[in-house]
């Protein structure tokens, strides 16, 4: 079983991460990783941070001469904008006189709920942790998950549908597109590279367009958008997941990382939202013989999913993100110290986050999918799982 923690504050020295129970053999670089963590720092619409920042990982251990040992993988990402933020950020002394307690909360953001939960007398204390910077963490660790998910044919790729009000008015064109990559070898591999020739990751030219003029637009007035990202994941077999408890089904487990990316608000699986108010015969995907004995869908309108379990087509998540909540026009708030009305505080932030969103959707369905494949496939080597995988049956 996979399991992962991550430390670190925003501002702090560096984002540190431990994964554990990735099987011996797997060949990994840091460079494979780097390569995400970069992927998840662009898009239009990124604030100040992010020109900051260049993400790197350093292998603190768990490989050795390039493949994983069976060990506990540890993992550092260094926060160059911590130099910046010695007095405010340091771990140990007194607090200097010149750096005041922030106490003015932003709507929307963890600013009022951490503080008040945590009875911190600073809500910078809370701001540091909830910061998505944590995200660049889960990426690295959750990209040695998908390493090996890579490695045994499960693609995980993602693409943005939607930008505030710039979307697809239709979805047939997207999806015949989709459907023709997804069937070539490496499946979803090839709709997230599509989609990272976009600056918003939008498939689409002149929806793609659109979005970018709808960021320029809420930049000029101080404001912020959410969107809709996609992701798909191409290659699973038949049997991830279970129905027989709660806490095993699929879906339940893919929405849960979803939902677990700072700002996302809302999970979709296949289409959920739109079966919702169509009647039975326009929802199920019929069943048909295939060949070899092996059924065959005309359609994957259950994303891929059902009964918890896996079928053997395309798995479709959706997540839905809200705008950031640090405006540049700000909204009213209270000054928890004061109890009086403010403007809130001006953060340096982004604008719209939509791009890497996506990207991190992309990285957290990796440990869900692991380790509903370890539980049927598992070994302690890839090479074992490998030859399980192999002589299955479905
Ligand atoms: C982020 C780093 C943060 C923000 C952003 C994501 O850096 P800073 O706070 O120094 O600008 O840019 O976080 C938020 C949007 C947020 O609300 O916390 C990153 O590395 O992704």
């Amino acid at each position: 079983m996979i399991r992962f923690l991550t430390a670190g504050e925003s501002h702090g020295q560096a984002l540190v991460g431990i994964l554990e129970g990735m099987p011996a053999g797997l060949e990994i670089e840091a460079s494979y990783i780097n390569h995400q963590l970069k992927r998840r720092q662009q898009g239009y619409g990124r604030g100040g941070r992010m020109k900051i920042e260049r993400d790197e990982v350093r292998i603190l251990s768990g490989i050795r001469y390039g493949k994983t040992l069976g060990s506990p993988i540890a993992l550092m990402i260094e926060n160059r904008d911590w130099k910046n933020w010695l007095e405010i950020m340091a771990v140990e002394g007194e607090r200097p006189g010149h750096i005041g307690h922030v106490s003015i909360v932003r709507p929307g953001h963890a600013d009022y709920s951490a503080t008040a939960k945590y009875r911190y007398d600073d809500v910078r204390n809370a701001i540091e942790r909830a910061s998505a910077r944590e995200t660049a963490m889960r990426v690295a660790l959750c990209t040695i998950i998908r390493k090996f998910l890579e490695d045994v044919g499960i693609y995980i790729g993602s693409h943005v549908l939607r930008i505030g009000s710039a979307s697809y008015k239709t979805r047939k064109d997207i999806d015949a597109k989709i459907k023709a990559w997804t069937q070539a070898s490496c499946g979803a591999y090839k709709v997230t590279e599509e989609a990272d020739t976009s600056e918003v990751r939008i498939i689409s030219p002149n929806v793609s367009k659109r979005a970018i003029e709808a960021i320029k637009k809420v930049k000029k007035e101080g404001n912020t958008l959410g969107g809709v990202f996609e992701v798909l994941i191409t290659g699973a077999p038949v049997g991830l997941g279970s129905h027989v408890h709660y806490d095993r089904k699929i879906e339940a487990l893919l929405s849960q990382a979803i939902m677990s990316i700072p700002a996302v608000k809302a999970v979709e699986i296949g289409d959920g939202i739109e079966n919702a108010g169509k009647p039975g015969s326009r929802v199920h995907d019929e069943i048909f013989p295939g060949r070899g004995g092996k059924i065959n869908r005309k359609t994957n309108r259950s994303g891929g999913i059902e009964g918890g379990i896996t079928v053997g087509e395309n798995i479709v998540v959706r997540g839905f993100m809200k705008p950031i909540a640090t405006l540049m026009r700000p909204l009213h708030t209270v000054d928890v110290k004061t109890g009086e009305a403010v403007d809130a505080r001006r953060e340096r932030s982004d604008f719209c986050a939509v791009p890497a969103c996506s990207v991190i959707g992309e990285a957290v369905v990796a440990p869900v999918l692991m380790n509903a494949f370890l539980e049927k496939f598992g070994g302690d080597s890839v090479e074992e799982i490998r030859e399980r995988y192999k002589n299955r049956q479905e």
